[in-house]
């Protein structure tokens, strides 16, 4: 431990132990808990040790290479089951962001000329309890609100969303997984009763007929690509996706649907599988509910009278119909296109639907299958007490409020009765002055969040933001009052759940640079500077909150209690959930296992619900003024999101393009005399940008498209979500594409 660091953490054990006694002495002691200190001996048994990628949810597994100072290069684990040796891009130069230069490496303070200016951590944690304090003290819990993330691991999510909301009281609490799996969890917790994606990967492999919906897996899961191109019975790979993406070239059938016509289409779809009697009326009778109901709403939806709004001719959704009823093993996946729309739950909703008419769930090759995005949006999803309350509970069920009371020994008073507000009322409630403290944590809403213009607005009115991150230089750290510094993936240990529902275990391989603690220590910290560190007394290693996520898990639908702990996910390549105790005394876990295979649902009734709605009109079509639609989405395997991990690697920008672009097709391109590289600019009622123009056959005429990666996509997006899911409808707003001239250039410097 250098002696600055030795001398801070003095200065910053004084201060705590002043305020808050011995316990705090015994929290700072131990050694390598700050991030300071040398890799615990404990921690290196060999010189290569296995983590789960900190990027997307596929979990792979990385095998770390180490020397005394930590990890020195990595490359893919061949014995997991998830990626048998396999790894994009952003896997295999995982470490590389965690060099770079801007990382933030002491808290930093928005002083009185409005520059960030560091400060040291006794400083930066006096300064969050007196500001969010204060505001607490004036308004209330009301007023109190944090943005969390699926990209920390699930022991940091369940510290976070229990110290915030019952220590500290804040009364709200979402994060970018609202932006990304809201759609999936409404859906799946109506129809299945619990939000519960049933596959395995192994399920890739076993179809016969896949259809993959809104989904670019070649980009976006380019492993679980893989596994698909490892499927032995050469299936049929249907893609629904308006654009003819990676994906869709490689497939056997692409169907570019019309934008967000996808619900009449899918509607049309089973009222043919229905008509021609291609359903599964056995499955139906012992497992569904609403049959009759549903089949009498899609019979207003044929072939012939969707054509139009889908693009899609009526022989080729016919023809669809067919390939589905061929298949013995048919498994429907979905990701954003579906997710990110105005109408999502219910187009998620009526794959489900597809797949229970046909009675393809429950075996092997089959289900109704959600892609997650992020490492650990599944574990967001059970244990960050946002939009609910830990273990896929309610806040506003009294007796589930007592269970987690009595689980984590906190008072149930402290326990809000409601989940709160969802992120964009959050950010609402921020502009009307009802929110005034923001506390965003490992998400860069700034760049990510639907239209930027009303989102500034909101953080313009906030009365004190801090941002906790590995980077000072985000869109959303510029606009901070605090920034608190973040030790990153392979710089702290806890645990993933990836897609398949498979927990699986992160390590600690390097030091995080200079004052860098794991958010775990910063919640840690935070809680004791607000006097309830008591309450959370037994977390003192992230493997003490594991152990409290399995005490939540046991006897929910996703009971994973059965599991050892941290060394016996390491030992058996991860365990999904659930696992019982029952299960674990019977010869443990199986490598790969599926849900629903005995056909019951954790409904009341123990059946499937079959849900349908009236299809709704676009919030903002198309007109003349403005007459294409803007598409937006990932563009390439080595870019991740907003881009603040993967631009560090030179080796990944040069797989990728640096300068924002926005792709359209030959036919505008030719009507608009647009060349390919020209400067253009893109307008839509929110505002203009402008980009340089990338023509090509992807695209449909009438349709453009800007990958997320780039600020400049939601300056254009407008504010529309899912009424269920309250997820940002991304994927659609109308806009407009004209040759860039000087002036536009020089507005956007
Ligand atoms: N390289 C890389 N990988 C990633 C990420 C990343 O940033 N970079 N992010 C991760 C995360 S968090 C997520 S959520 C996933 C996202 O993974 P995906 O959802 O696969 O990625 P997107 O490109 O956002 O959207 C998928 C497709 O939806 C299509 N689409 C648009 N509108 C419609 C429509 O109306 N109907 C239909 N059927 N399709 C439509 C788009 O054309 C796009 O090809 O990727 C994860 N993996
Ligand atoms: N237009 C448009 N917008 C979109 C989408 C789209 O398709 N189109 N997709 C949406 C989707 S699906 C998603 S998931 C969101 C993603 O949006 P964001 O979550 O905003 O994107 P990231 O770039 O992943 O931001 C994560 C931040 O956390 C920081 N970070 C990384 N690791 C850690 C850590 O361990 N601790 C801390 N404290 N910080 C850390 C990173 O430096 C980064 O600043 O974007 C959404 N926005
Ligand atoms: S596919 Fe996802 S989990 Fe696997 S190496 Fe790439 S980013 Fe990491
Ligand atoms: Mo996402």
């Amino acid at each position: 431990m250098s002696d600055s660091s030795a001398t801070w953490l003095q200065t910053l054990e004084s201060l705590l132990v002043q305020r808050n006694g011995p316990l705090t002495r015994e929290l700072l002691r131990e050694p390598g808990r700050f991030g300071l200190g040398q890799v615990p001996a404990s921690r290196l048994p060999t010189r290569t040790t296995r983590s789960v990628c900190g990027y997307c949810s596929t979990g792979c597994s990385l095998d770390v290479h180490l020397q005394d100072e930590g990890a020195v290069g990595l490359s893919p684990s061949t014995d997991y089951p998830v990626n048998l040796g396999m790894a994009c891009p952003k896997g295999w130069e995982a470490l590389t962001p965690l060099e770079a230069h801007d990382r933030v490496t002491t808290p930093l303070l928005r002083n009185d000329t409005g520059e960030l200016v560091p400060i040291s951590w006794p400083e930066a944690i006096e300064v969050f309890v007196e500001r969010m304090g204060g505001i607490r003290e004036r308004h209330g819990g009301d007023a109190l609100a944090f943005l969390s993330t699926g990209q920390i691991p699930t022991e940091e999510m369940l510290s976070l969303g229990a110290i915030a909301r019952f220590g500290i009281g804040m009364h709200h609490g979402d994060g970018n997984t609202r932006q990304c799996m809201a759609t999936a969890v409404s859906a799946y917790k109506e129809s299945f009763g619990f939000d519960a994606p049933p596959y395995s990967y192994a399920d890739f492999e076993a179809s016969d007929v896949l259809v993959l919906v809104g989904s670019n897996l070649c980009i976006a899961h380019p492993i679980l690509w893989e596994r698909i191109c490892r499927n032995p019975h050469d299936p049929r790979i249907v893609v629904v996706d308006p654009r003819r993406t990676e994906t869709a070239v490689a497939a056997t059938d692409h169907f570019a649907i019309r934008p967000r016509s996808d619900l009449p289409f899918f509607y049309a779809l089973a009222n043919e599988l229905i008509t021609r009697d291609w359903i599964d009326r056995d499955f139906i009778e012992a497992h569904t509910e609403g049959f009759e109901a549903f089949a009498a709403h899609v019979a207003g939806f044929t072939a012939e009278s969707v054509a139009e709004t889908s693009g899609i001719a009526a022989e080729e959704l016919r023809r669809l119909a067919e390939l589905i009823h061929r298949g013995e093993r048919v498994s429907f996946w979905w990701t954003m296109g579906v997710n990110q729309g105005h109408e999502a739950t219910r187009v998620a909703q009526s794959l489900i639907a597809l797949s229970l008419i046909t009675g393809q769930i429950g075996r092997p090759g089959t289900g109704a299958n959600s892609i997650t995005g992020q490492c650990n949006a599944m574990g967001s999803r059970l244990f960050s007490g946002t939009s609910s309350l830990f273990g896929g509970r309610s806040f506003s069920d009294p007796n589930e409020r007592q269970e987690v009371a009595e689980i984590l020994n906190v008072p149930v008073e402290r326990i809000q009765t409601q989940a709160g507000l969802a992120y964009d009322q959050i950010l609402d409630a921020a502009e009307t002055g009802r929110v005034r403290g923001l506390w965003v944590i490992a998400t860069n809403t700034a760049h990510s969040w639907i239209e930027r213009s009303r989102m500034d607005r909101a953080f313009d009115a906030l009365e004190f933001l801090v941002v906790q991150d590995l980077y000072a230089t985000t869109e959303t750290a510029q606009r901070a009052d605090l920034v608190l510094p973040a030790a990153g993936w392979g710089e702290k240990e806890g645990s993933f759940i990836n897609s398949e529902r498979r927990i699986g275990v992160t390590k600690k391989v390097r030091r995080a640079p200079g004052q860098a603690l794991a958010d775990f220590h910063i919640f840690r910290l935070l809680a004791e500077a607000f006097g309830v560190g008591a309450m959370f007394d037994r977390w003192k290693t992230p493997e003490d909150v594991f152990a409290s996520m399995k005490a939540l898990s046991r006897g929910r639908f996703c009971d994973f209690s059965g599991i050892e702990g941290y060394a016996q996910l390491d030992a058996t390549g991860g365990i999904q959930w659930p696992c019982t105790e029952a299960e674990a005394a019977h010869g443990g876990p199986e490598r790969e296992r599926r849900l629903f295979e005995d056909g019951v649902f954790p409904t009341p009734s123990g059946r499937a619900r079959l849900v349908f709605d009236t299809p709704r009109d676009v919030p903002e079509s198309t007109d003349a003024r403005y007459p294409f639609v803007l598409l937006t989405g990932r563009g390439s395997s080595s870019q991740w999101h907003t881009q603040t991990r993967t631009a560090k690697s030179a080796v990944l920008r040069k797989l990728s393009r640096t300068e924002p672009y926005v792709e359209l097709s030959p036919d505008d391109a030719a009507r608009l005399e647009i060349g390919a590289g020209d400067r253009v600019r893109l307008e839509s009622r929110r505002g203009f940008v402008v980009l340089r123009a990338m023509v090509t056959t992807a695209v449909a005429p009438g349709q453009v498209f800007v990958p997320m990666h780039y600020v400049e996509a939601n300056r254009l997006t407008l504010h529309v979500v899912d009424p269920h899911s309250r997820q940002p409808a991304y994927k659609h707003c109308a806009v407009r594409i004209s040759q860039a001239q000087p002036r536009d250039e020089a507005a956007q410097m």
